[in-house]
């Protein structure tokens, strides 16, 4: 097969029969793992690949022939009536649904060694990405269950990993118990490579420090459809009666605020795809969702990839290209990639692809000849291009959501941040926590309390608001109604404070806070305790009660001496 894809390069080097006949057979191990994992296999990879480099050497636009404009979708207000009941709707879907999180890219444009999930969201707390993304789904599976009277349901969780991120992502689970999901309910699906291109021909190139190795390279978060697939997973959930899919990226601390609501509108809108967005500020590094008019009246609506945005209207009939409008802000509202499918359907369309999704290849050539590379090049693939390959006749939407409740990625390092332009988002670790703090504070000013004011501060060059630190855990605060549920009074938290919530039955009423306050609470515990009942310890079954932990404060003095406890 490669022999008559040419690649015969591949071999020129190779000694007799004999000779380094261990790497001659790790050679092709590797061939067979590369060849397994793409749709179609090796072979379809490489004639893939020399359509697409032709196309880019003839300087051919994939968006020949079509027409951008501005689409429509839901635009939801935080708090209104509205709000509220898609929130309601959505925490009652949230039984019918499974999550995918694409975690297999390396944080390498935040400058960070390690796994982006194990990062801290926020620092008042100290709980990791991951752990809060495990938490919040455990929060709304409660909620929905609860919602639907008793139901034992246990939303399915899958992590997409790579070589880079599997064994760590691993670790971080198995040593923190899942952060209290059962294991059964998160399934691994690992992502493999791509062979990298090293011509125009597509000739496979080979590893710089073994030249019995391939070299490879991440193939895209558009993978996590193909492994969807391929694992058997989409059948499994659809057999127990699973009806959506919800996919998200590893370090958007705020994206399950807007869950609830989103799921709503995919619910009563009836959306095979909703794809969840932000207003955009021209130039920043998220895609524009699109509506793509062809000249033969085809339509589509669509993420078009930041940097294809500006080329595809200058090519168009606007010389500004990707220019802010009158509202400061670009007509196209920005992919966060927060995608929720309808199941049936996705299974459908992907039994006819398998799972493939439309690539493309960004080689960096080395002159305008576009004769040679500097370095090899791969093809790549985006999770948010699932809706190309639909029919006219599938329902795709998006739904608009206001930035500081929805999305505050971390993908920047320090320098690169301190260089965005002035007014756009950094997305960088500073503003990522800040931003938790900032939707907090706002969350709970809605609700009725008094917030006072952030200040600005600059960290790392980056100017940003500091608001109190308000942190809560999402059983407490999982949609706007349990905030306003569990706020009463008249409440004030200054700008100095620290307030985390730590538990679903917390109520705050007539909270006057200018310090920091951490309320960890239990949940009541059944009192009484049936003494055939062996889920509980030997010790309580004899006794036939236990003690409900309502509320508790504990003061721990450790030095001697007189000490007062002020109210
Ligand atoms: N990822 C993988 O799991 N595997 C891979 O091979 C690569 C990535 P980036 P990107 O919302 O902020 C996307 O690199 O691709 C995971 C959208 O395309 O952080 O530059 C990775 O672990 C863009 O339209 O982002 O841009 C991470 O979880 C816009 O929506 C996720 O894929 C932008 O994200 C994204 O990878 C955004």
């Amino acid at each position: 097969m490669l022999l008559n894809e040419g690649q015969g390069h591949l071999f020129e080097h190779w000694p007799e029969p004999g000779v380094d006949d261990d790497k001659k057979k790790s050679f092709f191990d590797q061939v067979c793992r590369l060849n397994s994992s793409y749709p179609g296999g090796l072979a379809a990879y490489i004639q893939n690949a020399k359509k697409l480099l032709a196309e880019s050497k003839a300087g051919q636009n994939p968006y020949d022939g079509f027409a951008p404009s501005v689409p429509s979708g839901e635009v939801l207000t935080f708090g209104d009536d509205n709000f509220v009941s898609l929130e309601a709707a959505g925490v009652k879907e949230a039984r019918n649904a499974a999550f995918v999180l694409v975690a297999g890219g390396l944080g390498e444009r935040l400058g960070y060694k390690g796994i982006k999930v194990a990062l801290p969201r926020e620092t008042t707390t100290g709980k990791c990405f991951l752990q809060h993304y495990i938490e919040s789904i455990l929060a709304l599976q409660e909620a929905s269950c609860k919602m639907e009277g008793e139901c034992h349901t246990k939303i399915p969780f899958a992590i997409m990993t790579s070589d880079d991120t599997n064994a760590l992502t691993i670790k971080l689970l198995e040593s923190n118990s899942y952060f209290g999901m059962e294991p059964s309910q998160v399934k691994i699906l690992k992502q493999e490579k791509v062979a990298c291109l090293a011509d125009n021909d597509a000739r496979l190139a080979l590893d710089p420090n073994d030249k019995y190795k391939i070299q490879t390279k991440p193939h895209g978060h558009g993978d996590v459809h193909s492994l969807l697939y391929s694992s058997g997973l989409l059948e499994q959930w659809k057999n127990t009666g699973r009806r959506w899919v919800l996919f998200f990226q590893d370090t958007n601390g705020l994206l399950f605020n807007a869950i609830p609501s989103a799921l709503g509108v995919s619910a009563t809108k009836g959306y095979n795809v909703n794809s969840l967005a932000v207003p955009r500020k021209a130039k920043e590094a998220i895609g524009g969702i699109t509506k793509l008019t062809h000249v033969d009246g085809r339509t589509m609506v669509i993420n078009v990839e930041y940097n294809q945005l500006d080329p595809l209207l200058r090519a168009t009939g606007h010389p500004d290209g990707d220019a802010n409008c009158e509202t400061g802000y670009s007509p196209y509202p920005g992919n966060i990639n927060q995608l929720i499918l309808e199941l049936g359907p996705y299974i459908e369309e992907l039994k006819k692809t398998h799972g493939a999704i439309s690539e493309f290849v960004n080689p960096k050539y080395t002159d305008s000849t576009k004769t040679a590379f500097k370095s090899s090049t791969r093809l790549e693939c985006m999770m948010q291009d699932y809706p190309k390959t639909l029919p006219p006749t599938a329902k795709v939407g998006f739904t608009v959501m206001d930035a500081w409740l929805a999305y505050a990625p971390v993908k920047n390092n320090p320098e690169d941040a301190a260089k965005v332009p002035k007014g756009n988002p950094f997305h960088s670790a500073t503003s990522g926590e800040m931003a938790i703090y900032r939707a907090n504070s706002l969350i709970l000013r809605k609700a009725g309390a008094h917030i006072s004011d952030p200040v600005a501060s600059t960290f790392n060059g980056q100017e940003v608001e500091v608001w109190p630190r308000v942190a809560w855990s999402p059983r407490w605060g999982l949609t706007f109604k349990d905030v306003k549920q569990r706020l009463h009074g008249n409440s004030s938290v200054s700008q100095r404070s620290v307030l985390v919530i730590n538990g679903r039955n917390v109520v705050i009423d007539g909270l006057s806070l200018d310090g920091a306050l951490i309320v960890n609470s239990v949940d009541e515990a059944e009192v009484r305790v049936d003494h055939r009942d062996t889920s509980e310890k030997e010790e309580t079954r004899i006794r036939g009660f236990k003690f409900e932990k309502v509320e508790q404060l504990e003061v721990n003095y450790t030095e001697p001496g007189k000490h007062c406890l002020s109210p």
